[in-house]
């Protein structure tokens, strides 16, 4: 791991933007007329055309450079070799073995866990056809065909997002609920609209021990013996989803109830694992296997694909140029589909919580930003909110615009109608709109002088906002797959490039210990006088305030 900003290539990168910031985007097409097609990757049923970004061959080559000079490709391969590359937290980061029906080994300390990951793929296997085929049934003898999936971050935010991803696949007759947050309305609104009798709980966390999560499973399993479960009832309701066999133990989930993963699997990387139970369930095993393989397709590009030909790679690159060069501290994730409503909520935690790290593997301060700001809504919803921002506010904003060909349900012209705007947004975002123009469009309209100059500066558009458009025949579970493993190895290789480790969460970690030490100090339950810790002065003043509001 070097730091990339005292490179040669990145000298060079900065010569480009020197010479590129003057040009407009456009202008790069009159000057290679094959540019659309130069600048544009197809791989594992995805078309990324990235030419719609300010930057020219000769910056590309500089960003193949860079991408030579911190060996992307050698971590590129400590990856699928199963090297310890979460260097903080010592584990190997293998969620490509997850979604490989080859028989190819995967080495974590010199043993195999392909079998280990076959093992259990075959355990939710038969569970999920089970459940499919109404054979699951709840302690009045009834199917069950409600799932309330319970987790938080990466045990929540993947199957969520997939789930509603997928939602043509749902199965006849079945629900799926999520609940994540520790606000016990989030439970309570759940469970209103559920029979206990026909429910299975999965509670899905890795460690087994996040408060969130635990506190929601113990309110659920109170719930159900409130309403008709008795506690010999728990096993045939209650699955859980962990690496903490003794956790899940304790808590009185019985082993052949527990679906498990590994350490190598990391939180925002585990929908691929046990914690994708949930999917399987609602969308049939069928249609989590293609997710899985359709990851496969991308991983196998990934792995083998030279840089300029490949897909994440590339798109980790001209996101660095646009982070690095162009200035743009935040991303914008904008699906053309309401079925990928959560992606951009999932990529948040998966790039942000990857990336966003100040120090390098070594312990040395960046010197370069890293991880931008990532949001996002489904177009064309969010052209009518945050877009304005984007086409004329004062800090460059990058975007990715995805889309599907066809929608899964055609209605009318609906879906020619997003891909419309799907079209015209990144090429209104290129383009801008001249004061010429402007003004032109005035005078053709019949307004006066006065007018044209008052308008003319609002009715400006700079453009040269950068974007890429990643497009699919249809959002099936393949090309879900191969989308979500593309942005997994792009926040890799943007890690890789960075100097920083993708993945550990130092700052998780901090909230889950800070909320406990402060817990006691909160008047309730029991508690009265709480005690008094070294709080600053408006912490302090808050929890004084809480607590006699509480006491009212
Ligand atoms: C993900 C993070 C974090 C984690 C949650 C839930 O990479 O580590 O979002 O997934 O804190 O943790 P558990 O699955 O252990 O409950």
């Amino acid at each position: 791991m070097s730091d990339i900003t005292k490179s040669a290539a990145w000298t060079r990168l900065e010569t480009a933007h020197a010479r590129l910031r003057k040009q407009r985007t456009i202008n790069l097409f009159d000057a290679a007329p094959s540019r659309a097609e130069d600048f544009s990757i197809e791989a594992a049923g995805l078309y990324l055309d990235y030419s719609k970004n300010r930057i020219c061959a000769d910056a590309r080559a500089g960003l193949a450079d860079l991408a030579v000079a911190a060996d992307l490709a050698g971590a590129i391969g400590a990856m699928f070799a199963g090297e310890k590359i979460n260097s903080t937290e010592g584990r190997a980061v293998l969620h490509v073995a997850l979604r490989d029906f080859s028989s190819r080994a995967y080495k974590v300390g010199g043993a195999d866990v392909a079998p280990l990951v076959a093992g259990e793929r075959a355990k939710m296997k038969a569970f999920a056809q089970k459940y499919e085929a109404r054979a699951l049934t709840g302690f009045s003898g009834a199917p069950l065909d409600t799932l309330v999936n319970i987790g938080i971050g990466g045990s929540d935010l993947g199957p969520l997002m997939a789930v509603e991803a997928l939602r043509p696949y749902w199965l006849d007759g079945k629900t799926a609920h999520f609940v994540s947050n520790v606000d016990g309305q989030h439970l309570a609104d759940t469970l209103e609209k559920a029979d206990p009798a026909r429910t299975l709980f999965i509670i899905a966390s890795k460690t087994f021990t996040t408060q969130e999560t635990m506190t929601n499973a113990e309110s659920a399993r109170r719930w159900f013996l409130e309403n008709g479960g008795t506690q010999k009832d728990i096993a045939g309701h209650f699955v859980a989803l962990s690496t903490n066999e003794a956790a899940v133990r304790e808590f009185g989930v019985a082993p052949e109830n527990m679906f498990g993963f590994w350490d190598w699997v990391g939180g925002r990387y585990s929908m691929w694992s046990a914690i994708g139970l949930s999917i399987a369930l609602q969308c049939g095993w069928d249609a989590f296997e293609a997710m899985l393989k359709g990851a496969h397709a991308m991983d196998a590009h990934f792995a083998s694909a030279p840089i300029g030909e490949n897909m994440p790679a590339m798109l980790a690159l001209v996101g660095l140029w646009n982070r690095n060069f162009e200035g743009a501290a935040a991303h914008a994730v904008l699906p053309y589909d309401q079925h990928l409503h959560r992606l951009p909520a999932y990529l948040q935690q998966l790039d942000m919580e990857s990336n966003g790290k100040s120090v390098m593997k070594n312990g040395a301060r960046v010197n370069c930003a890293t991880g931008p700001v990532i949001f996002g809504e489904p177009g064309t919803n969010g052209q009518h909110a945050f877009y304005q921002l984007i086409h004329q506010g004062t800090d460059i904003v990058s975007s990715d615009f995805i889309a599907a060909a066809n929608s899964a349900a055609p209605v009318g012209d609906h879906h020619e109608k997003l891909l419309a705007n799907f079209l015209a947004q990144t090429e209104a975002l290129m383009l801008g709109k001249s004061e010429a123009d402007v003004r032109a469009e005035l005078a053709a309209g019949g307004a006066d002088a006065g007018a044209i100059d008052a308008l003319a500066p609002h009715r400006t558009f700079a453009g040269d906002r950068p974007t890429n458009s990643i497009l699919m025949e249809r959002l099936t579970p393949q090309t879900l797959g191969a989308l979500v493993a593309l942005y997994e190895h792009k926040v890799f290789c943007q890690g890789v490039l960075w100097g920083v480790n993708s993945f550990d969460q130092w700052g998780v970690e901090l909230g889950k210990a800070l909320a406990k030490e402060i817990l006691p100090e909160i008047a309730g339950a029991g508690r009265s006088d709480p005690p008094r810790k070294n709080h600053d002065a408006s912490t302090r003043r808050l929890i004084e305030k809480i607590n006699s509001l509480r006491a009212r």
